[in-house]
């Protein structure tokens, strides 16, 4: 019985927006990660919700001529219905505008407004404040935030407006929130990378928050303790994960439901959870989440699929076309944990006949098929199998069936085995890769030991045939069973085919090594798509998921310092800004540019090489260099691009493993043309423009 709980929380969405993969991707993946904690015996609790206050808001409402309540009302069950339709079983749905958390999130900032710091200041204090404020994003930037005079997230409009505002003294957390970050809690923010990013960030001074907004420009918020005044739509918003749980506990050992073991989100507000939220946690004195997990971002032609972009994709268009559980399916495999991954009818329809419909569900018509010779009834006992091996073949030839047979169970308990630690690092993606492996075996074994051949023989074939079949069930049955978080109703369909329920099931998780199974026959579990009905444009094979460019990560870097190596003379060692770490990286330029022509300068760094010691120092990774006139290098150069900004191959899809060796680069040839970066013929961009090159046509960019 569970003897563990796990409270799991995806963001709460903007209510205006309509939801688009991006959402559903974060709740996916909560649901499915509930599905495999429940599977593991754990008791759950699964929040999602809406994000209903603030501007934009009670603007969308005024267009529509409706109170903002009655805009939020139609507007958030958008969501729930959308969630529904994709077979997510959450246990609270929240809404901002729910009395419960109105109530809570009031008696929060009165507590807030009343404590005061060791030092006696209190932690919250009013100041007349003067910044540009941009309505889109419903904060204020400081001049140096800006780019191009506007606001750095939206590219809109700011204005310069003075106010009264109140202040939560966030600066003063600030070293405990390092200490906590990189020492007590070293898993709090995941990926590593990110934690990196967060730590980057607090290495500047942390400014205090501005928490309030005067209700004369918005009063579609929660009333602050000083009832001129709404609640910043952050603070309200985040305060959700505990006004929703408040109270709770969990059945099986009576905890509280809060803290969260794990905030998904994306990394567009990692900054809100990791310092906003954490260090209001801190000030208020109550327990911190176990962990902040910020995925990537779902991009379409190598921009960010978002409303404001325009291009987004319907999740109830993708389950329309290809059904739940593929688009389920696709979107946890396709994603690797903290990577953004690339959206495309054509990755998909590979991905789903690669994996779903050859592996998994051709593995279970093949057995089906087979299994009328036995009138679908199949029993086993481990005597059986010695019968097998002694009458079935000669030693010889038996080899690489019993060699086929024993990679099936080996591999069947190690994916039963590798669970739990799969499940407790959200590797889901790769968890998902060995289950559909499990499947890779089966037809592996059903190709040498051949069963068909036995199917219209005597009784001994008979024996063998049935034996074949039940070994292939049982792995069949440990297979469904771990797919099942990720395809609930498909799989329950396929247990269906196999006589057993997903319930049963999970409560033998184990290889057996005897028992019987009553077969069912049911039409095919996953068609095969017909590549010939996508787009032309869009076809599959263009997308090359395995090309090894897709294992390479390029990030736009900004050098930062560059000095002389101490010990080689054509090398540099520059330090660069690789988007909130900096790196220290070696470079063969000293020959081709002077320090003045790098300081400052952005350029590609190959991220995810093996660090190298060059000469004493170690390098870790390298920039991209290209072979110009007069035998001269020069910096490939992302335009507009901002330190940290990945840089990919248009049209091809990005899966950067965690390191590369040089040898695995150098399989990758990079060359200019029309003083542009290229990779096979395709352009590498940064999703602000593309990667220039003061160089020929044809000349090698390394
Ligand atoms: O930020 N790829 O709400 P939001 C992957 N209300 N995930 C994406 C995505 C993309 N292209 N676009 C959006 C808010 N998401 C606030 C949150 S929480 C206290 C308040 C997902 O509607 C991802 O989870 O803009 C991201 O963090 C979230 O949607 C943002 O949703």
């Amino acid at each position: 019985m569970s003897n563990k709980t796990f409270y799991v929380t995806t963001p709460i969405y903007y209510v205006n927006d309509v939801p688009h993969i991006g959402h559903a991707y974060t709740t996916v993946l909560a649901d499915v990660l509930s599905r495999y904690h429940k599977l593991l015996g754990d008791e759950v609790f699964f929040l999602t919700g809406t994000d209903e206050h603030g501007q934009k808001v009670q603007q969308a409402a005024e267009k529509r001529g409706v109170t903002p309540q009655a805009h939020c009302d139609e507007y958030s069950e958008r969501f729930k219905s959308a969630w529904k339709d994709l077979n997510i079983d959450f246990n609270h749905f929240i809404r901002t505008t729910d009395k419960a958390h109105v109530e809570y999130v009031q008696r929060k900032m009165e507590e807030l407004w009343n404590k005061k710091l060791p030092s006696g200041e209190s932690l919250i204090y009013d100041k007349e404040y003067s910044g540009w404020y941009s309505t889109s994003e419903e904060r204020f930037f400081s001049e140096d935030e800006l780019v191009d005079g506007k606001d750095p997230i939206s590219n809109r409009a700011v204005e310069w407006i003075t106010e009264k505002n109140y202040f939560f003294r966030m600066s003063a957390f600030q070293e405990k929130l390092i200490h906590y970050i990189e020492i007590e809690k070293p898993d709090f923010i995941l990926p590593d990378f990110r934690k990196n990013e967060v730590l980057g960030f607090l290495k500047q001074p942390l400014r205090d928050l501005c928490i309030s907004r005067p209700k004369s420009r918005l009063n579609w918020g929660i009333t602050l303790p000083d009832p001129d005044y709404v609640a910043y739509v952050w603070v309200d918003a985040l305060l959700n994960y505990a006004s929703a749980v408040d109270g709770k506990k969990f059945k099986t050992i009576g905890n509280n439901v809060w803290p969260a073991d794990f905030h998904l989100i994306g990394k567009d507000i990692l900054t809100t959870h990791a310092i906003y939220w954490t260090t209001l946690l801190m000030a208020l004195e109550m327990p911190l989440p176990k962990h902040i997990l910020a995925h990537g971002w779902w991009m379409i032609d190598n921009a960010r699929m978002s409303k404001t972009t325009g291009n987004v994709v319907s999740p109830l268009a993708m389950k329309d076309k290809y059904g739940v559980d593929a688009f389920r399916f696709f979107l946890i495999r396709e994603m690797t944990m903290g990577y953004d991954a690339t959206f495309s009818d054509a990755i998909f329809v590979t991905r789903l006949n690669a994996s779903l419909a050859n592996d998994v569900g051709n593995g279970l018509s093949r057995v089906l098929k087979l299994a009328e010779f036995l009138e679908f009834k199949l029993d086993y006992s481990q005597d059986n199998f010695s019968e097998y091996v002694r009458f079935g073949n000669s030693s010889a030839s038996a080899q690489p069936q019993l060699f086929a047979y024993e990679s099936l169970i080996n591999t069947s308990r190690a994916v039963i085995r590798e669970l739990p630690g799969m499940v407790e690092k959200v590797f889901l993606s790769f968890a998902l890769d060995s289950h559909v492996g499990l499947f890779g075996d089966l037809n592996r074994y059903l190709e040498v030991s051949a069963p068909w051949k036995l199917a219209k023989g005597g009784e001994v074939e008979k024996r063998l045939l049935n034996n074949i079949l039940w070994h292939c069930s049982e792995a069949m049955r440990i297979g469904f069973t771990l797919l099942h978080p990720v395809m609930p109703k498909k799989m329950d369909e396929a247990l269906a085919a196999l006589g057993w329920t997903f319930e049963e099931s999970q409560k033998q998780l184990v290889w057996r090594d005897s028992g019987s199974f009553s077969l069912k026959s049911i039409s095919p579990l996953f068609p095969r798509i017909d590549t010939k009905t996508i787009p032309v444009a869009d076809a599959p094979g263009k997308t090359e998921s395995t090309d090894p460019f897709s294992s390479v990560e390029l990030r736009a870097v900004k050098i930062l310092s560059v000095e002389d190596h101490p010990n080689a003379e054509a090398l540099y060692v520059l330090q660069v800004d690789a988007g909130g770490e900096t790196r220290t990286v070696c470079a063969g330029l000293r020959k081709h540019l002077t320090k003045e022509e790098l300081i400052g300068k952005m350029g590609v760094l190959v991220a995810n090489l093996k660090p190298a010691s060059l000469r004493g120092v170690m390098s870790q990774g390298m920039m991209l260099a290209a072979d110009s006139e007069g035998g001269k290098l020069s910096l490939a150069n992302p335009e507009s691009a901002q330190p940290g900004d990945a840089i990919t191959a248009e049209g091809l899809e990005s899966h950067p493993k965690p390191q590369i060796n040089l040898k695995d680069f150098e399989k990758c040839p990079l060359a200019a043309k029309g003083g542009k970066v290229h990779y096979k013929g395709k352009e590498l961009r940064s999703p602000h423009g593309a990667v220039l090159a003061q160089a020929p046509d044809g000349a090698v960019v390394k």
